[in-house]
């Protein structure tokens, strides 16, 4: 009895050491000191021995006791440090650096071009992505079967709504609503269902209109000359040429000096010196009597700019999907 409570003593000692979380430790407590545990058991065999024994081994077995719960509550101890232990932060680790975002290249240059044209009395007007046809296309000298609906690549909605193919709805939902004289670009994202090296299913434009009595070609090509010089903070060459478009008459397009080889030729501007840099036009009277303005009163023009095209040659980036793939090493630079 002697040696099987020397026993039991050391192998308790072996078996504490190895146990490494609280259910280890029930399961110790459970083996050694419950109620059917091995120390229960040594007690139970006191009365089989010797009268003149029983004192001592008695004496030595709660000796045993007492040594197994010390361990026992030690153990509760030690496994409490070691949890609090694992919860504190490790001050001496470096810190980890916060990303701040910024604003997109694209918007930053579409905040440009605003704030030029606000500051020559523009007001801003902004309206829906999802669109009716009417405002899209209607409204604007295109009915359905123009053939300059094709040019669009339409994603359609529902029968009569879709994703506005350019910002012009805007321009018509406010000359419907307010008289001349108006002067407005509308800001933002349009959709066309194409999609290549040149080409993203989103890009962003800004158009602009300004309707007054008397406002002439001349107009147009003053605001516009200054608008793009101002644009690319330069005093840049620009020229007019005729062109066409179903909600303007006569129609320009916009070329400035090409900004990336200084009108040398490159292969930006395809060996010409000049890059095609927006549309433009007198607005129709076709387009003034949709919203009921007399075109023998009122005269205005119009233009529209790719936002993309005017980041891509301000900052010399050659590859318009850049701007799309999300890249923290690119747009970081901006
Ligand atoms: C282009 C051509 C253009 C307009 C947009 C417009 C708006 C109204 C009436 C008439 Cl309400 N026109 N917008 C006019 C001419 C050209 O954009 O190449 N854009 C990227």
């Amino acid at each position: 009895m002697e040696q099987d409570l020397e026993k039991l003593r050391s192998s308790a000692a072996e078996d504490i050491a190895a146990v490494s979380d609280s259910r280890q430790l029930e399961a110790f407590r459970i083996a050694y000191l419950g109620r059917n545990g091995r120390l229960s058991a040594l007690m139970k065999q006191l009365g089989t021995v010797a009268q003149e024994d029983r004192p001592r081994l008695g004496k030595l077995a709660n000796t045993v006791r007492s040594e197994l719960e010390k361990l026992f509550s030690d153990k509760i101890v030690s496994l409490a440090g070691q949890a609090v232990r694992a919860e504190r932060p490790d001050l001496s680790l470096p810190g980890r650096r916060t990303v701040n975002g910024r604003v997109h290249p694209v918007t930053q240059v579409m905040e440009e071009i605003c704030s030029v044209f606000a500051h020559m009395g523009f007001s801003i007007a902004e309206g829906p992505d999802i669109e009716l046809d009417y405002y899209n296309f209607e409204a604007l000298n295109i009915p359905a079967h123009h053939p300059a609906r094709d040019m669009h690549d339409t994603f359609y909605i529902g029968e009569s709504t879709l994703l506005r193919t350019h910002t012009s709805p805007m321009q018509a939902r406010v000359m419907e609503k307010q008289q001349p004289p108006l002067r407005v670009i509308a800001p933002g994202k349009v959709y066309r269902c194409d999609s290549d090296i040149t080409h993203t299913p989103m890009f962003q434009q800004v158009e602009g209109m300004l309707v007054d009595k008397h406002i002439s070609f001349a107009d147009l090509k003053g605001v516009l000359t200054v608008s793009l010089q101002k644009i690319f903070e330069k005093e840049l060459a620009v020229r007019f040429r005729p062109s066409f478009f179903p909600f303007t008459e006569p129609s320009a397009e916009v070329d400035i000096e090409c900004v990336i080889c200084g009108s040398e030729g490159c292969r930006v501007c395809k060996r010409t010196g000049w890059i095609e840099i927006l549309g433009s036009g007198m607005i129709d009277p076709e387009v003034f009597k949709m919203v009921d303005y007399d075109p023998e009163v009122y005269s205005g023009f119009a233009f529209g700019m790719g936002v993309e095209r005017i980041t891509m040659l301000k900052y010399g980036i050659d590859d318009l999907r850049l701007f799309y793939e999300n890249d923290l090493r690119f747009l970081s630079q901006f």
